[in-house]
């Protein structure tokens, strides 16, 4: 057969260790890809086939990453992350040995899952890769997979960002746009981001000075550019874009979240400016400025910070659109994980709002803010956005058009606007910074007047290379230890001799190695928590 003919020129090398799609989807040297990128093509088409001829997404990237590694994900009919139902198969593929076992494994799964393999229903995967080197040469394989499968097609988007990707996955099968493109995308961006700034009462309408973006040397320079072309007044300046410097090598928002120190290209002469960091696939957004005399150091304004001006916006508008006699009140969930910062957390609940754990990993945070009318989700290191259940936007289009009183329509207007100008599929670093960029000139506020919503607990963030690290079990949304037994009793007794303490140990997703996270009122007291119980696991 033709499977059987295309999988034995894609066997996985000799003695690489076991690959496993983890939090977010495979990721190795790339060298050692070619053949598990092949395969993910095969479960994409399948994926399609089983969802009724849906489009699935199929994304090359290895995120933040070094430039060498390169990785490969699945996007579901919404946009959102792969079932996790579907991953056990992703890993049983991967690993399968030679062509026959392959297609062994796949035989079996098509029959469990009732695929239909007839060529009655057509396949499509949409393919995306960032700006690797190693990118085309994968989506050549992932291609050589899909068509592998019975009336299964291939579509390339070329180089785009992760969420584009998503984006148009889920524009395809749920908003009625079959022929979507990055076109609609910036377009869809471009318009609700303008309209957001139409909306701004004219007295707090004041110039709110440039931003420069570190682009991490990686896909987002050149969206960027785009989006600036078409919103020509957005006063943005475009660092780190591809041409500077190498993919994700000191620059962008994982680096600049976790060293808290400036990206390249960054300096004294950026004193007072606000700057923002884009990761290297462009799903993750934090803000910094530069610290005068600070020896590279920068004040973060993180994910975390970034929740609570989206929180505190939306709960603004909310609260103007209805009032005591609607008889429909929206649900506002906002969804944070334990390396959230306790001062967020708690800043959160003073306004009022319901806010609930996962664990780490965007699957997680998505599933959970799909129980809202609206959910908001962030993670610490810049990924989250907003999700807008289908009855609250059909509420909300009613109250747009024929809410009496000029505020009311206004506020209605601004919060469609939103969700339109957010990505529904997942965290997306261009339309957050779009909102954030529209939120402060809403406001008039600077980025230092945002950074003091509330003052962020001292933390320090470790990690224990570990010969297992699947011998740590973690329960409640990762905040306490099951096994191995002793170790939370240990962790909670070191814990409360700190003011304000806070810590828990996690085994790492990606990595292998144990997490610790400690968190209380001074720096020494964060870092001697956290190496204290760093010794614990160890
Ligand atoms: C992945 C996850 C991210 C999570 C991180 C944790 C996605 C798309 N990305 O990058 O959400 O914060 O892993 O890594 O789910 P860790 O398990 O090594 O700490
Ligand atoms: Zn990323």
């Amino acid at each position: 057969s033709t499977l059987l003919q295309s999988a034995s020129r894609f066997l996985p090398p000799k003695g690489i260790n076991k690959l496993s799609y983890g939090t977010a989807g495979f990721r190795a040297d790339a060298s050692v890809l070619q053949s598990t990128v092949f395969r993910i093509g095969i479960l994409a088409a399948l994926r399609s086939l089983q969802t009724g001829g849906a489009v699935i997404g199929l994304m090359i990237t290895a995120s933040h990453n070094k430039v060498s590694d390169n990785g490969v994900k699945v996007a579901d009919p919404g946009g959102e992350m792969l079932t996790q139902d579907w991953e056990p198969f992703a890993d049983s593929i991967a690993n399968a040995p030679d062509s026959e076992s392959l297609i062994q494994l796949i035989n079996e799964f098509v029959k469990k899952e009732n695929i239909p393999l007839d060529g009655a229903k057509a396949a499509t995967v949409l393919l995306g890769r960032d700006t690797r080197p190693s990118g085309e040469s994968l989506v050549e394989a992932a291609k050589h997979g899909i068509s592998s499968v019975i009336g299964a097609v291939g579509n390339d988007m070329g180089v785009v960002t992760t969420p584009q990707l998503h984006w148009m996955v889920r524009a395809k099968n749920t908003d009625m746009k079959p022929s979507a493109s990055e076109l609609d995308y910036f377009d869809q961006a471009s318009t609700s981001f303008r309209c957001l700034i139409d909306l701004i009462p004219k007295k707090s309408h004041q110039g709110i000075g440039k931003l420069i973006v570190d682009c991490a040397n990686g896909v987002g320079g050149e969206k960027l550019q785009v989006l600036k072309e078409k919103l020509n007044w957005l006063d943005v300046e475009i660092r780190n874009s591809g041409k500077e410097g190498i993919l994700n090598e000191q620059v962008g928002a994982d680096y600049v979240q976790k060293e808290k120190v400036v990206p390249q290209g960054f300096g004294p002469h950026d004193v007072g400016i606000r700057c923002a960091s884009l990761d290297g696939d462009a799903d993750r957004l934090v803000y910094f400025t530069v610290i005068s005399n600070g020896n590279n150091q920068i004040k973060l304004v993180d994910g975390d910070k970034i929740l609570s001006l989206f929180a505190l916006f939306i709960k603004d508008q909310l609260s103007i659109v209805t009032d005591d006699t609607n008889e429909y009140q929206p649900r506002v969930g906002v969804v944070q994980t334990a390396y959230a910062n306790g001062a967020s957390t708690k800043y959160l609940n003073q306004l009022g709002l319901q806010v609930i754990f996962t664990p780490t990993g965007v699957k997680y945070l998505h599933e959970k803010a799909h129980e809202y009318d609206i959910g908001i989700y962030f993670e610490a290191n810049g990924h989250g956005t907003i999700l807008f259940s289908g009855q609250f936007l059909c509420w909300l289009e009613d109250r747009k058009s024929t809410e009496k009183g000029m505020e009311k329509q206004n506020a209605a207007k601004r919060l469609w606007a939103v969700s339109k100008l957010i990505n529904q599929a997942v965290g997306d670093a261009l339309s957050g910074l779009l909102l954030v960029e529209a939120i402060l000139q809403h406001m008039g506020w600077s980025v230092d007047k945002w950074n003091e919503l509330y003052h962020d607990l001292p933390s320090r963030q470790l990690k224990v290379k570990v010969a297992d690290r699947t011998a740590v079990v973690t329960t409640n949304a990762e905040t306490i230890v099951e096994k191995p037994p002793g170790i939370q009793e240990a962790i909670t007794a070191l814990t409360v001799k700190y003011p304000q303490g806070r810590c828990f140990v996690r085994p790492s997703g990606t990595e292998d190695v144990v997490r610790v996270y400690a968190e209380a009122n001074t720096q020494e007291a964060a870092d001697e928590l956290a190496t204290c119980v760093a010794k614990l696991v160890d």
